[in-house]
């Protein structure tokens, strides 16, 4: 098994030729899906150091941008590893990044896994106004809706899209997950939404008994 404090801090160091080296081992190994998604968990604990570089001024933004992609393809790699087993179509999920925010690794990976579990996810994209998501909804006839953000000013930007179905008569059709660095119960609460996550696989289970 890979050793998942290495990987962490190796993601961390943005040191891609070793990182992509514990990958392609691990997937020669013919792992389950839990272990991908333990490799996966780690992969995202490696970008907190990144984060905490970046904020004391060691990292600059093309760090981040590198570590983008160096998450971005480790996800390609584990994707179908990461697999839930495909139940048949469960509904709808509208999903996407909120008003102001670009970030869209975390969003890809709830996707990914929803998929895989059987939803059909409507991905709408980055930076998306409240009455964008209003109108995905509606058009798709969605019962459940996620919004993903990790900037901090994510937060209000949420509320405003949950502000959105209430003005448009629609949210008490509709389940409202939000995931993302910037997401908490205590902002769940502010935000008026159903549910909240830092795990895209726990977020999935719950959107599954939502059906
Ligand atoms: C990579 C990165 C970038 C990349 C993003 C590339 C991309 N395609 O997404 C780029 C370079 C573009 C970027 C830009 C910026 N970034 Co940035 N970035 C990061 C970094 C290092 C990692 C984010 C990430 O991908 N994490 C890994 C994913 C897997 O985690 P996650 O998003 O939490 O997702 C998981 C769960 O939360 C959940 N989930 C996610 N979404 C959803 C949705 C639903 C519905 C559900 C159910 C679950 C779910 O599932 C995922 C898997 O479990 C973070 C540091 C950090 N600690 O997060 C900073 C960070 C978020 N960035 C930050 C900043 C400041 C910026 C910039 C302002 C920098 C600048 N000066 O330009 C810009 C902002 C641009 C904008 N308007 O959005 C700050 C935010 C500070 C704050 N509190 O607001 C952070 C925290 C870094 C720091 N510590 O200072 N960034």
């Amino acid at each position: 098994m890979v050793d998942l404090e290495k990987l962490k801090q190796l993601v961390g160091a943005l040191d891609e030729d070793q990182v992509q080296e514990i990958l392609d081992r691990f997937i020669n190994s013919k792992p389950s899906s839990d272990e991908a998604r333990q490799i996966m968990s780690a992969c995202q604990q490696g970008m907190e150091i990144v984060g905490i570089n970046f904020e004391s001024g060691e990292y600059f933004v093309g760090d981040l941008i590198f570590a983008g992609e160096l998450l971005t393809s480790c996800i390609e790699k584990l994707k179908p590893l990461l697999g839930t087993g495909n139940s048949g179509n469960k509904g709808t999920i509208v999903l996407g990044t909120v008003e102001g925010d670009i970030h869209d690794i975390g969003k890809n990976i709830f996707k990914g896994m929803a998929e895989a579990a059987g939803f059909k996810v409507v991905d709408i994209g980055i930076d998306q106004s409240p009455e964008t998501f209003v109108d995905a909804v509606k058009g798709n006839k969605s019962k459940i809706v996620g919004f993903s953000g990790v900037l901090t000013l994510s937060i209000d930007s949420m509320k405003r899209t949950v502000e959105a179905f209430k003005n448009a008569g629609l949210r008490d059709g509709v389940k409202i997950i939000i995931g993302g660095n910037a997401v908490s119960q205590e902002a769940c609460v502010y935000i008026g939404a159903d549910a909240w996550s830092q795990n895209a696989a726990e977020a999935v289970k719950t959107c599954g008994a939502w059906i």
